[in-house]
């Protein structure tokens, strides 16, 4: 499809290019499109209406939640809840499932609405993550948790909203992945990435050097290999925006388990999967210590895990340290 088609468009001539598609995630791709574009305005005028700083309150995660965060879950809430596709989500926001209300709706949803917002107040990237499911409760019953924990390979759809020097929205329903850049004179998301994939090696590296000494040894080999091999070490501490530079460029983004972290910091539904379904559609890896990213089993919603994800060949070599 041509460079410069919208995403209304573009979304449309897929769904026509698959019979079985009968509309729903579609309009749910849309609903998530709107949401993005009202948090991108929200984004961009943070600090002329007050919406930067701590709302003083702690998330799930005993994070510190950002004035920001708190007006980007609501306004995917409010999307995926009026949009009609959707019968539950999850957020990074929130401890339970959010029930929409509507026991119609065929997709469950997992969302990170604004990662890295520790980044606001000083205007550095942050993105919002997200994983589709087909639920599998019965429609027209109450959705269980047993619909977001069905394992990362049965997501039918995964992107992320980068909020950046411009606005891209990246994502893939299980073939091609494709990036939508915002033009703000249009309110469109245009096409301006067809079919990204990633390169095969890259010469970047980012992990958070100041956690490096409680690192595995097998992860310090591998960084000590980056380093004699002149590589770059880029690290925004945004992972949607260390991620999306990698994927163009070829890199390897690298969150081991901490003694802060031991299970990893990044979280599993609405991090580690979506994040690992894109690249692996890119022709790109994501692992664990042991294994593909999307074989880990969750157990619970808010599950972390560790993630190594990036260029095959820088991944190759990882998985070889890993292993031995
Ligand atoms: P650290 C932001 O909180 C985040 O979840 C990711 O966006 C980012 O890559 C990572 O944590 C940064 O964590 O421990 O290096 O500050």
């Amino acid at each position: 499809m041509p460079v410069g088609t919208t995403l209304d468009r573009y979304i449309m001539q897929r769904q026509l290019a698959f019979a079985y598609a009968t509309g729903e995630l579609s309009q749910l791709l849309r609903d998530l499109a709107l949401a993005a574009k009202i948090v991108h305005r929200e984004v961009n005028r943070a600090g002329l209406i007050d919406l930067t700083g701590g709302m003083g309150l702690q998330n799930v995660q005993g994070e510190s939640q950002q004035k920001l965060d708190v007006v980007a879950d609501i306004r995917f809430r409010r999307a995926l809840t009026n949009g009609g596709e959707v019968c539950a989500l999850i957020s990074e926001e929130e401890e339970d499932i959010i029930y929409t209300g509507n026991n119609q709706g065929k997709y469950v949803v997992a969302i990170d609405p604004l990662d890295g917002s520790s980044n606001i107040d000083v205007n550095v990237s942050i993105g919002t993550i997200f994983s589709i499911y087909r639920r599998v409760t019965p429609i027209g019953t109450a959705p269980t948790v047993e619909d977001f924990l069905q394992g990362g390979h049965e997501q039918v759809a995964a992107g992320y909203i980068l909020y950046g020097s411009s606005t891209i929205l990246v994502y893939t329903t299980g073939h091609s992945v494709d990036g939508f850049t915002y033009d703000n004179s249009l309110g469109e998301f245009i096409l301006s990435h067809p079919d990204i994939k990633t390169p095969t090696d890259g010469a970047i590296y980012s992990c958070n050097d100041g956690n490096v000494d409680t690192y595995e040894p097998a992860i310090q080999t591998y960084l000590t290999m980056c380093r004699r091999k002149e590589y770059t070490a880029r690290y925004i501490g945004s992972l949607v925006a260390d991620f999306h530079r990698n994927l163009l460029k070829g890199g390897i983004y690298l969150y081991p388990p901490t003694s802060k972290n031991p299970d990893g910091k990044l979280r599993l539904l609405y991090e580690c999967y979506p994040l690992a379904f894109l690249a692996e559609r890119a022709g790109g890896k994501a692992i664990t210590s042991s294994g593909s990213v999307l074989d880990v089993q969750p157990q619970y919603l808010h599950q972390r895990a560790p993630l190594y994800i990036g260029a095959p060949s820088m991944m190759n070599e990882l998985t070889q340290l890993l292993r031995a």
